[in-house]
């Protein structure tokens, strides 16, 4: 089997590759990835040679071509990922994640390509805090920012050529991820790496908005779940009902690091932030049999406390830039 793995340099990606190299000792892995200041080498360093590292842009149509007409399986994580970057410049996430779709999707018609396309819950918009309701495959469409219409394009592109051209695509539509190479723009990232480095966390607002927290290995067995028993055409929910406020998740990583837990600062507020986000995967659960295996949230985030603690020299050069971006958004 050749899977081509398009942003397999990121964070979930790479999670992708380390447990696919592990389950599928024969597999065949090329990851396709720009290596943004999202994806990094390194994170690939503990799947050796057994995977091959492609530099480039998932737009190049020359390149994507080549590429998948070698493949048997395309997995399509590569995107532009941040929210509050989709704030500051829009235009990398219309150019990675409408037009970088695009192409693929172009190359996988073209040579019959079997492909997963993964999205995000934030395609439905947000939930009010005191409704009961959570996100399912029938809930609109409904994104509130520059990053969540890219993806929402992107998820319409695929339900398109799957009516049109006969696509052989399925999609998911999972919601938070934590775990290992995860960037520290990222929230929970973000707020360890901080107190490492002797800063306070930094909390939007009041912290009141709500994330449905997974852990990554648990939504990328669902994505393989999906490539294994998924039926063409369809969408599954991938979520863990993992949900919690932002004050709580920033209070528990500052108890289970031993600080107090109100040492942190409230921080200008994202425009236009999403309250809440809360997935029904009951589909998921009751047609393919998918359960998440890390159930318990606390000890998910001390593990990735303990590794971004053992790992400094993944993050470390990269926490000043951070830092000085957020500054300028007040953040
Ligand atoms: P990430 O930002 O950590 O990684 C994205 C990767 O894509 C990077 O390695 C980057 O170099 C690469 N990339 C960016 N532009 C590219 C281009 N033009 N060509 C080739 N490679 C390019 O993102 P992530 O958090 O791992 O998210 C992966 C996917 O999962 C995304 O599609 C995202 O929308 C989706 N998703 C993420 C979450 C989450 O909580 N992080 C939840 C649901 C869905
Ligand atoms: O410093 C911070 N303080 C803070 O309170 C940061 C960076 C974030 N937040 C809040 C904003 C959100 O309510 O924490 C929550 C999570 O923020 P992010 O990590 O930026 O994630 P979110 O905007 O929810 O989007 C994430 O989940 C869905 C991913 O970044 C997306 O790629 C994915 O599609």
């Amino acid at each position: 089997m050749q899977i081509l793995v398009t942003g397999g340099a990121g964070f979930i990606g790479s999670n992708f590759v380390h447990s696919t190299v592990r389950r599928y000792p024969d597999a065949s892995v090329t990851v396709l990835d720009a290596l943004t200041y999202a994806g990094s080498r390194s994170s690939l360093s503990m799947a050796g040679s057994l995977v091959d590292l492609v530099e480039g842009d998932i737009a190049d149509a020359g390149l994507v071509n080549r590429l998948v007409c070698d493949s048997d399986v395309v997995v399509h994580f590569a995107a532009e990922t941040h929210n509050d970057n989709s704030l500051a410049d829009p235009s990398p996430f219309l150019r990675t994640n409408i037009i970088g779709t695009y192409t693929l999707l172009q190359a996988v018609r073209e040579h019959g390509t079997r492909y997963h396309h993964v999205s995000t819950d934030e395609v439905y918009g947000d939930l009010d805090l005191d409704d009961p309701s959570k996100f399912s495959e029938h809930t609109p469409y409904n994104p509130s920012s520059p990053y969540s219409a890219t993806k929402a394009a992107s998820d319409m592109l695929v339900r398109a050529w799957v009516r049109s051209f006969g696509v052989r695509a399925t999609l998911s539509n999972c919601s938070n991820n934590y775990g290992p190479y995860q960037h520290i723009e990222k929230f929970i990232p973000r707020q360890i790496t901080n107190i490492l480095t002797g800063t306070r966390p930094k909390l939007y607002g009041a912290g009141k908005n709500v994330r449905d927290w997974i852990h990554v290995e648990d939504h990328n067995a669902a994505v393989w779940r999906i490539l294994e028993s998924g039926e063409i055409g369809r969408t599954y929910l991938i979520g863990a009902n993992g949900e919690l406020d932002n004050l709580s998740v920033v209070r528990m990583i500052l108890e289970l690091m031993d600080k107090d837990p109100d040492d942190f600062d409230h921080v200008t507020d994202r425009p236009g932030h999403d309250l809440r986000y809360a997935i029904d995967s009951s589909t998921l659960r009751n047609e393919l049999g998918w359960r998440p295996r890390y159930n318990d949230f606390r000890a998910g985030l001390q593990a990735t406390i303990d590794w971004y603690r053992e790992n400094p020299t993944w993050w470390e050069n990269d926490k000043d830039a951070v830092e000085s971006r957020y500054q300028t958004q007040g953040a």
